[in-house]
């Protein structure tokens, strides 16, 4: 008997505990894991609002920054080179007119990096879009629509959702949720709209 007890509080015990503290370790893992969202620009935040606002009401801890490819290269890359030491698991960059930030962040990192082109300039966007989204090869950026705010958000979580099972759950509510919005509009219309004899 007793024989027994030590062999369980020798080897099965402390083996539980570890395997107990490695579910707990990557459970805090996951949720330290941060999206970083920069801008090029303060005048960029009206349309970057709506991917911070995404990302607080999934609950993915996040922190902002306005850095510009241009104005203060040495602080984009500083901050860039060291974003994943610092628990970043994704990095959201927003720019308008010759928008090189999300590319130039791109460049310093091996981090996921998603361009959100604002639409900032008299080319509505256009000029954005084509500076975020052509990258040469080997360097990409995920490219959302131009002032595409809130699918930047929701491709990050789309990527931390690998790792974090909550929030994956979170994701698929939030699909459904969506879908089911979709289905009553269309019930609607087709109560309104269609022929009955
Ligand atoms: N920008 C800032 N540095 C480099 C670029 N491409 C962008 C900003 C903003 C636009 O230039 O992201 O969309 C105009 O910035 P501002 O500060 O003049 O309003």
């Amino acid at each position: 008997m007793v024989i027994g007890r030590e062999l369980y509080s020798q080897t099965i015990l402390p083996s539980f505990s570890g395997f107990l503290s490695i579910i707990i370790l990557k459970r805090i893992g996951e949720v330290m894991k941060k999206v970083a969202v920069i801008m090029g620009s303060d005048s960029d935040l009206p349309v970057v609002e709506k991917t911070i606002n995404k990302l607080a009401e999934f609950g993915v801890p996040h922190e902002v920054h306005v850095y510009s490819a241009h104005r203060t290269p040495s602080e984009t890359a500083n901050f860039t080179k060291n974003a994943q030491a610092n628990g970043f698991g994704v990095i959201i960059a927003a720019a308008g007119k010759a928008a090189h930030l999300a590319g130039a962040i791109a460049a310093n990192t091996i981090l996921p990096v998603i361009g959100i082109p604002i639409k900032s300039s008299t080319l509505d966007g256009l000029d954005a879009l084509l500076s975020t989204v052509q990258m040469p090869s080997g360097i990409p950026v995920a490219t959302v629509a131009i002032d595409g705010a809130e699918n930047a958000a929701l491709l990050a979580v789309s990527i931390l959702s690998l790792e974090d099972s909550q929030l994956a759950e979170k994701l698929t509510l939030f699909r459904s949720g969506a879908a089911a919005k979709v289905l009553e509009k269309n019930r609607i219309i087709e109560e309104k709209f269609n022929f009955k004899e």
